[in-house]
């Protein structure tokens, strides 16, 4: 029998802090007003612009999102801080987002029913790294003790598929027996929590997927990859600017222009389109139609994205059921969305049943994978 490439374990690790939109806007609202009170005089003059309060009920109704989990809460809520805090670990302690992807990394080889000793790639794959080396990925390897090698990947909201189209090629072509795509999105530190128009959109968590040929597979709920796709397309209407060239263009790095920004209107209206095209035409490709779609495990950064692009494939809204929803507790966690649904609903499909994985963000990047019960 020819043997497949095959997902064969998911693991998701969620920090036990959270922010309600409620804390959230509390929080925002309460620095917006210090911040007025303190330029009043320089506001009356038009000289600078008074920061527009943010509602709890705004938020839910145009992204879905009713909460978030945070790595470190503390400092997060401060209206004289406006960020997150975070212990700094010395070059001999293991990394935050380490910690972060091995935490997700030992639940996904327990699902897969796999050591260490089966993998030899690990793919570490976010919207962010908190250093550029060594690699976070080699890290993981160490602490996990894995024996071949392992590299970063960024590729914002799309990061988790374009690593898992990676891992996937490398088992097909025989260069990897075993490989660990894991996404330790740490997205907080990036959130301008004094724009009213982001503050409230992203969340932290992390998600690893085991990726091998179906000769080595000893797991209970595993997916044939039927077939992966991924484009980017460039665009600049999604930003995050702070990179290793700040220290000597001496901008501000706490400036707005710094930090992830987006028009988020225009990223809405030209993604969504791109989004149902992409995966029509993927699932075509593979002589899928989609009302043969059992189950969308859609990025996670909007409910009404979503919507849209389940209805415009479909004509008709998507159940529940059909297209799970995470982003009212997770809000958007980058690559990690998607996974984190697939992670949550996975098991109850039965053998033969066909669905798709599917990433949209910045760059734009786009990529999907779609998978078959075994
Ligand atoms: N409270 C109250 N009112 C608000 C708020 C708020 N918090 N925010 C905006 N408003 C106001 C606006 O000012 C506007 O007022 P007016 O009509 O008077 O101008 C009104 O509400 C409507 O505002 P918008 O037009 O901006 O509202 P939308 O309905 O478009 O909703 C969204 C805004 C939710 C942002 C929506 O546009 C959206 O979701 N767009 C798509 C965004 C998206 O998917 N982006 C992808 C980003 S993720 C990614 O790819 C990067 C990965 C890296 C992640 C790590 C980050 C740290």
């Amino acid at each position: 029998m020819n043997s497949s490439v095959v997902i064969s374990g998911v693991g998701l690790w969620t920090p036990a802090n959270s922010i309600s939109n409620e804390e959230l806007v509390e929080s925002y609202n309460a620095w917006a007003e210090n911040y007025n009170a303190k330029n009043s005089a320089s506001i009356e003059k038009g000289e600078m612009e008074a920061k527009p309060l943010s509602s709890a009920a705004f938020i839910e109704k145009a992204s879905g999102i009713k909460s978030r989990y945070i790595y470190s809460k503390e400092g997060a809520l401060d209206i004289n801080r406006m960020r997150p805090t975070l212990e700094a670990r010395t070059d001999d302690q293991i990394s935050h987002q380490a910690e972060m992807a091995i935490a997700a990394a030992n639940k996904a080889l327990k699902a897969a029913n796999k050591k260490a000793s089966d993998i030899d790639m690990v793919i570490v794959s976010c919207a962010y790294t908190q250093r550029s080396y060594p690699a976070i990925a080699i890290e993981v390897q160490g602490a996990l003790g894995i024996e071949g090698f392992g590299f970063d990947m960024l590729v914002a909201c799309s990061a988790a598929t374009f690593g898992l189209q990676r891992a996937v090629d490398a088992v097909k072509a025989g260069s990897s027996k075993g490989v660990l795509v894991i996404n330790p999105e740490l997205t907080s530190p990036q959130v301008n929590y004094m724009d009213r128009d982001s503050h409230f959109i992203f969340g932290d968590v992390a998600t690893a997927i085991v990726v091998e040929s179906s000769d080595t597979c000893q797991s209970a709920h595993s997916f044939d990859v039927i077939s992966t796709k991924c484009i980017t397309s460039y665009s600049n209407n999604i930003r995050s600017n702070f990179g290793y060239t700040s220290r000597v263009t001496d901008e501000d790095p706490y400036s707005a222009d710094m930090l992830f920004h987006q028009n988020g209107r225009k990223v809405f209206k030209e993604v969504c389109p791109m989004a149902a095209d992409h995966i029509e035409n993927h699932l075509k490709s593979q002589g899928i139609q989609v009302s043969e779609l059992k189950r969308w495990w859609l990025h996670q950064a909007n409910i009404n994205m979503n919507l849209l692009i389940s209805k415009r494939l479909l004509g008709r809204d998507a159940t529940l059921e059909e297209a799970p929803v995470v982003l009212d507790e997770y809000a958007n966690t980058a690559s990690a969305g998607s996974i984190i649904a697939f992670a949550k609903y996975h098991e109850d499909l039965t053998v033969g049943d066909i669905g798709v994985i599917c990433s949209f963000g910045a760059g734009y990047s786009i990529g999907s994978l779609i998978l078959r019960k075994r």
